[in-house]
This record gives structure tokens, sequence and C-alpha cells, in this order.
């Protein structure tokens, strides 16, 4: 049997690296699982880098998580949807977890590593971050996790938790394996500098629900080909950002033109980026339509986070008893 988790984290908003890279993915694994594709949004995990936390807006911000990704397409009412604080044996999984797992594992995560580079004191939950969200994951005994690149040595460091928690107390969880979705493997910021992430700040995203002129003002100065000095110079495609977003949202036709035109300077950057606009609205808009409609019926996105952590926490029960038992608490069934 397939079971599907993935989580986001509510740590600004949604942009098209979470969107070609996850939530289109959760949609589509929804469709296949039904009941059985598990979404969560973190937000136990949100505070663990401090300069991506604000607990004056975290409330707002999981709210957002939650509407778009039910804009994209996620139907609370066919797979479970719901809000991580809102199932307490997610910390105590992550807990045990972390009574097992050695720290110099820990400290190798590649993205501990480029987070805790940015802070003058690490809080001990950002090197913990990966035992949480292996707790996330096979809290529900999930062997299917829906992510991004970035993610998948931490899916790596799950299955190890997994096979230890076995080893000591006996078959107990699957070994999960990453599903990555091959044509947004690790979608590019908006300044050039790496990829697209929530903590970098609005100049480094393209949010799911940005409007148009927002976005167009970044994308009219973002880079393209350095080399590329003058309209009449040809360019290079293959190390052009703007042409990375072709490569989402532009269909092949377009695709083809850009790039001939890119190379023999048939056409110019700004004409090219406004080609790339036209493909934008088409996925963007109706994502954008729909928030606004569920955002005049805030009752219907609280109801369905609630009604999956009910679901959430029907699951997960069981297999916290069946961890309890083997690890020899006191009154564990
Ligand atoms: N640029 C990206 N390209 C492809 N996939 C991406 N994901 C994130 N950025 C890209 C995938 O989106 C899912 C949810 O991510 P997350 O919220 O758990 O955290 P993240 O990977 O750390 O994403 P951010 O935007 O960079 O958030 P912050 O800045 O808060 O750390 C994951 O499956 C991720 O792979």
């Amino acid at each position: 049997m397939t079971r599907v988790f993935s989580g986001i984290q509510p740590t600004g908003e949604p942009h098209i690296g979470n969107y070609f890279g996850a939530m289109r993915n959760y949609v589509r694994l929804g469709e296949q699982y039904g009941q059985d594709a598990i979404y969560c949004i973190v937000d136990l995990h949100a505070p663990t880098n401090p300069l991506a936390y604000d607990p004056a807006t975290l409330a707002r911000l999981t709210f957002d998580m939650a509407l778009a990704n039910m804009s994209v397409g996620l139907d609370p009412e066919k797979v479970v949807f719901f809000v991580q604080s809102q199932v307490r044996e997610h910390s105590e999984l992550g807990w045990i977890f972390t009574l097992q797992t050695p720290v110099g594992e820990l400290e190798r995560m590649t993205q501990y590593k480029d987070k805790a580079g940015k802070l003058e004191s690490i809080p001990a939950g950002l090197l913990m971050y990966p035992v949480l969200q292996a707790a996330d994951i096979l809290l529900y005994k999930a062997d299917t996790v829906p992510v991004g690149e970035d993610q998948v040595q931490h899916i790596e460091l799950t299955r190890e938790i997994a096979r230890r928690f076995n080893h000591t107390h006996g078959q107990t969880f699957p070994e999960p394996k990453a599903v990555l979705e091959k044509d947004a493997l690790r979608v590019p910021g908006m300044d050039g500098q790496g990829k697209m992430s929530k903590s970098k700040g609005d100049t480094s995203t393209m949010g799911v629900l940005e409007s148009m002129d927002s976005i167009w003002g970044k994308l009219r100065t973002s880079p393209t080909d350095p080399a590329r000095v003058r309209r009449t110079d040809p360019g290079n495609p293959d190390v052009c950002l703007v042409f990375d977003y072709h490569k989402l949202f532009s269909d092949d036709t377009t695709l083809l033109e850009v790039a001939d035109g890119c190379r023999t300077a048939g056409i110019g950057c700004i004409d090219c980026k406004k080609r790339l606009m036209t493909g934008i609205e088409r996925e963007l808009t109706p994502i954008q339509a729909r928030a606004s409609e569920l955002r005049a019926r805030p009752d219907d996105v609280l109801g369905g986070l609630a009604h999956g952590a009910e679901r959430a926490r029907a699951i997960a029960a069981p297999v916290m008893d069946e961890v309890r038992s083997k690890m020899g608490f006191l009154g564990a069934s």
C-alpha cells in the first residue's frame, strides 16, 4: 500500500519553487491516493530558523499557506490536510527519534549548514529539524514523500532513522522514498542567487498569489545571460534565468521561439520576459481567482484544516501507542 506524506513550512508566501517543486505534485498524488495522501503545514518547524520566524505573522502565514494549497487544487475532503501543531504526536515521536540520532549525522545536513552559517546563535531546534521531519513522515508510516531536490538528504536521513528504530525495537516503520518533480528540481530565485526560497525574502521569490504587476516589476529587472550586453548580442538561453522560468510556464512553441530568438539576437530580453508573463498569467490567474473566492470564506479553510487534524490524529494515535509500547514506557498498551 502506498501512503504519501509531505510538509510545507509557513515561513513566507508560497512561491513558484514550492508550487512546481511540491504543491502541484501534492494535488496529483492526492487525486491518486485520496485519504492516503497526507499533507501538513509544518508550523512547528517554522521557528527553527529565527531569520524566517515572526510570532506576530505565523498564524496568518499558516492560514495563507492552507489557502494557497487549496486554491492550487488540494481538496481537504479528499486528502488529509492539516496543521502540524494541532497533532501533538509529531512532537512526541520527534523527541523519541532525537534519542537515537547521532548529532554528527545532523551536523552533516547541507540545509543545516546553510542556515546555521547565517546565525550568530544556533538554536538546537535547527539542528533537530530533520529529526522532527522524520517523525512527521513516519508517524503516518508513509513510504512516499513528494519534495523538491533540496529535501532529498533529509529523506535519506529519515530512512536511516526508520532503519535504526526497526533494528532496535523490531519492524515498525517503512523506509520512505522521495518523489521528485523532474522538471522543477530546484527553481532558481528571481535575484539569480541560488534557489528560490521564502526566507530569502521578496527579491528571490515569485509568489503563487503575487499580483501580475508585482511579478513584472521584479521580472523586468531580473538577471539574464550576463554575456548579452547589447540587444544585438546573441545570448545563451542555457545560462539564462528567464529561460529557466520559460521551461516551467511556456508551451513548446514559445520555448523554441525564444531559445532560437535569443541565440540569434532575434528577440530582446524585455520581449522575451513579456512572452514569459503570458505563461505566468495563464498558470497563476485561475489559482489567484480561486484564492480570492476562498479568502471570503475563511471558515471553509479553517474547517477543512480542523477536519484534517481529526483524521490525522486517528492515524497517528495507534502508531504512537505501538511506539510507546516498544520503547517500554509504563502504562503503554
Ligand atoms: N526553489 C525550489 N525549487 C523546487 N522546490 C522547492 N521547494 C522549496 N523551494 C524550492 C520545495 O517546496 C517544498 C516546501 O518547502 P518548505 O516550505 O518545507 O521549505 P524549504 O524547502 O526550505 O522552502 P523555502 O522556500 O526555501 O523555505 P525556507 O526559506 O523557509 O527554508 C519542499 O518540498 C521543498 O523541497
